[in-house]
């Protein structure tokens, strides 16, 4: 099944977006099952405005005001990190929210960082752990490969910042499934 949706969503995704470009890119693919519900997770996940509430690295996201409802395609956030990043800010446009197949694409179109035409995907499956529903959040990246890095050292650091995000967006989910079984029982 994993292979199945990376192929589906993930592989056009890399591929479209190295064709654009014929400079040096680097892409990848994460993995990761988490013990919650796909509703729960995706609730965070779709939060375009709000990457705070489990990207570990935020410390603040605000949102242009766009009238017709926030979280429109072509919404930009303005981004700012924790210090000890070799960045502070980052201008990300939503892409894609498709919260029928929970699909959410970003792309980062600015900020004093270092990841050029950085495109991502992010989708949300829902599966059956040890008989309970879970979830399993499949990322994609494409970005450009810096003047002066390599491919795998590009590779290796934004593979990290997601790994990071991952498994802080498992935590966050889990704890808060935790909380609504526990809302069940004090009812
Ligand atoms: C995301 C993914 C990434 C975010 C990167 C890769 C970033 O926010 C951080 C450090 C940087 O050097 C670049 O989904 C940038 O958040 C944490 C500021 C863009």
């Amino acid at each position: 099944m994993e292979r199945e949706y990376i192929r589906m969503h993930h592989d056009r995704h890399q591929h479209q977006a190295q064709e654009e470009e014929e400079k040096k890119q680097c892409s990848s693919t994460l993995v990761k099952h988490i013990k919650a519900p796909a509703p729960l997770v995706w609730s965070l996940v779709r939060r375009f405005d709000e990457p705070q509430k489990y990207k570990p690295f935020v410390s603040r996201c605000t949102v242009q005001p766009q009238g017709q409802g926030d979280l429109a395609v072509g919404s930009l956030r303005q981004v700012n990190v924790k210090s000890g990043l070799p960045a502070t800010t980052s201008t990300e446009r939503l892409e894609q929210l498709d919260d029928h197949q929970r699909i959410l694409g970003v792309t980062i179109v600015g900020g004093d960082h270092r990841l050029n035409n950085y495109s991502s995907l992010i989708t949300v499956h829902p599966e059956v752990t040890e008989g309970r529903p879970g979830t399993m959040v499949i990322e994609s990246f494409v970005v450009d490969v810096p003047d002066g890095n390599t491919v795998d050292e590009t590779c290796y650091f934004v593979e990290a910042l997601i790994r990071c995000n991952l498994s802080s967006l498992a935590t966050v989910s889990e704890r808060m499934a935790v909380q609504d079984c526990d809302n069940l029982i004090n009812q």
